[in-house]
């Protein structure tokens, strides 16, 4: 009875936004059409990057105002073309795409038509037909708008959808950034003028996951929650439905296994639904079925005095338990211990673009590495990976795009009231994840600042609120004893490169600074700890023996010494071990980065350098030790 009270209080956080944002599936009552390919694009290159919006582009075709060039979607602009100007470009771009929309989404005016964009970086503006239907700030989470009344005034028109993206970053973004101009006239061209950041990934941009539309009947499920725990044997779902576009509905709510048994219904909104003989979401290499999903079948029948609809919506559900103790993190009250990576959206050509062919080779990586777990460094990731990972049983620590919060004027009001709501956002969107254990509020923010206690506080305070059953963090770099925001986390994830940023070439003295540094944050803090960040770049091929800096050697070295240290604590408190980084990325150009950031363990074309070797066998080994490995491996790894 008390878990069943305790589900109920979980439920009752309730996000700030006043729509949901289910991930977009086809069904009975959903059609569903995608808008990838080509797109017609233009640049802003006005002085003041607003000559589009002066000149209103989105009013006729964009051919029309000037030139346009094919530009693929999803996709980052930025190493589309061999233009240097366009890579970097900071400012409006333009996308335009034309659609035949199915003749009854039209007549049929019991149907709404929404149209979806899974991500554009940074800040977005979308018109039909020369009519603006929404904008949407920041990149990395889904935005929509309902068109189908729009379309119907005049169902001659084609359906013409133009969406500017801007990529500048200010004080007050997330990520923050500054634009400075430069008025050295001796030095600098009329004009001239950088975006500034303080993180270490290039600002890809344009339109970062696929568009499309779908429809739903005018009654519509709008949103789903689901809270899960177990008593014994038996799993307990607890949902609620949110529903729009009516007052007078019936809902049949159905959960489905594996096989494709009913396996207990209920004809309420919200409820408790019991699943005896529950088979749990367990993660990879903890169980030999890992990701077991139910399916949360919802059917909504509307009725008004002249029609009768159905809306039909299907929610993946994994039945699990999330805790943490001063000294461990428990999944379905085991024990459990993060072997995994840190990644980017981040490839050759397409940048941030989602690509199909990446998404399953890095999950075929990682499962052949061992990996268990992955943190989302530095921003929420697509939805499609997410579900890969409900599926495949991989453990998520989902971020926030927090990251590089350096300056103390992005610790206002303007930019707390800004991260407030993307976390409302991030929580809505991801809520329903089993494979998300972690939401992770921003990363290496200058959190010895004055201002970072209040920030931080109200920011972990609100995640919380807005999810009570997951533990929150932020991730810290070594300034972590001054760290003003630590007391407000559950887990402490803290990010160090010994013998590369601080003593480089010194691998010998990593053993005692990392002994120290987890003795110090457990000391002061007593909460369990997880090395979110270690490691080392290596140009892939450079060989040096004994180790040097950049070689394959070093970061083998690198590697092993941290091992050692994080296999003596992790039979204390140290939770979790995340590589920096699972692939070689880009980055801005600077001096310490040689065409992008090298610590990857498999080349940007995702091929292993020497250390993914030891990781694997290590990994294996953890694997084995604390696990359950999969039916169709065998230690020490399968081929
Ligand atoms: C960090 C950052 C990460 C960088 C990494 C590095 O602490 O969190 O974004 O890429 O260090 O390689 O410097």
């Amino acid at each position: 009875m008390l878990r069943v009270l305790w589900l109920f209080a979980a439920l009752d956080a309730v996000l700030l936004l006043d729509t949901g944002m289910l991930f977009p599936r086809e069904s009975s009552s959903r059609e569903l059409k995608e808008l990838n390919g080509l797109w017609a694009f233009r640049a802003d290159r006005s002085p003041n990057r607003n000559q589009g919006f002066e000149s209103a582009w989105y009013k006729s075709r964009l051919a029309e105002t000037g030139p346009v060039i094919d530009m693929p979607v999803p996709a980052s602009y930025n190493d589309i073309t061999q233009d240097p100007t366009l890579r970097d470009f900071i400012g409006w771009v333009w996308y335009e795409r034309e659609v035949t929309v199915p003749t009854r989404w039209i007549t049929d005016d019991g149907l709404r038509v929404v149209l979806r964009v899974g991500s554009a970086h940074y800040y977005s503006v979308v018109w039909v037909n020369g009519v603006k239907v929404t904008e949407h700030e920041g990149g990395h989470l889904p935005f929509e708008a309902e068109i189908g009344t729009l379309l119907r005034k005049d169902p001659t028109m084609p359906c013409r959808i133009t969406i500017a993206v801007n990529n500048t970053l200010d004080l007050h973004t997330l990520p923050p950034g500054t634009i400075q101009y430069m008025t050295d006239r001796t030095r600098y061209p009329a004009g001239f003028f950088v975006q500034n950041t303080n993180f270490d990934f290039f600002n890809y941009a344009g339109i970062h996951r696929p568009v499309l539309l779908y429809t739903t009947p005018k009654a519509y499920v709008d949103d789903i929650t689901v809270v899960t725990d177990f008593l014994d044997d038996t799993g307990l779902v607890r949902y609620s439905v949110s529903v729009k576009g009516t007052t007078s509905a019936t809902m049949k709510v159905t959960l489905i296994d594996k096989g494709g048994h009913c396996i207990v219904s209920s004809n309420q909104a919200s409820g408790v639904l019991k699943v005896p003989n529950v088979n749990l979401w367990w993660p990879y290499l903890m169980h030999e079925n890992p990701g077991y999903l139910y399916l949360l079948e919802v059917r909504l029948k509307a009725s008004d005095a002249s029609s009768t609809s159905e809306d039909v919506y299907t929610l993946p559900v994994g039945i699990r338990t999330v805790n943490v103790s001063s000294t461990q993190f428990f999944i379905n009250n085991k024990p459990f211990y993060f072997h995994g990576v840190n990644k980017h959206e981040d490839a050759d050509i397409r940048g941030k673009g989602l690509d199909w062919p990446l998404i399953v080779k890095d999950f075929n990586l990682m499962k052949w590495l061992g990996a268990n777990s992955f943190r989302t460094s530095h921003y929420p990731y697509a939805e499609e990976i997410l579900q890969m990972c409900d599926r495949h049983g991989i453990v998520v620590i989902d971020e926030s795009p927090g990251v590089g919060i350096k300056d103390i004027r992005s610790f206002g009001n303007a930019s707390l009231t800004h991260h407030l709501a993307v976390m409302d956002e991030l929580v809505r969107r991801d809520k329903n994840h089993p494979s998300v254990v972690m939401w992770s509020v921003a990363n290496e923010p200058a959190a010895e600042m004055p201002p970072a206690e209040n920030y931080f506080k109200t920011l972990i305070k609100h995640t919380k609120a807005l999810d009570p059953t997951r533990p929150v963090t932020y991730i810290t770099d070594s300034n972590f004893s001054r760290d003003k925001g630590a007391p407000f986390v559950d887990v402490i994830c803290v990010n160090s490169y010994f013998s590369w940023y601080h003593d480089p070439g010194h691998v010998e003295v990593i053993p005692l600074q990392l002994n120290t540094q987890f003795e110090d944050w457990y000391g002061k803090y007593k909460k369990p700890i997880i090395q979110s960040e270690y490691g080392a770049d290596v140009v892939p091929g450079l060989h040096n023996d004994p180790p040097v800096m950049f070689t394959e050697e070093y970061q083998k070295v690198v590697l092993q010494q941290y091992h050692g240290v994080f296999d003596q604590k992790r039979k204390k408190y140290v939770i979790g071990e995340l590589i920096w980084n699972f692939a070689d990325f880009m980055t801005t150009q600077g001096i310490t980065r040689v065409v992008g950031n090298k610590k990857g363990i498999f080349t940007r074309q995702r091929q292993p350098k020497a250390a993914a070797f030891i990781l694997k066998e290590r990994y294996w080994r953890l694997a084995n030790e604390t696990g359950t490995l999969p039916l169709w491996t065998k230690y020490p790894c399968p081929l």
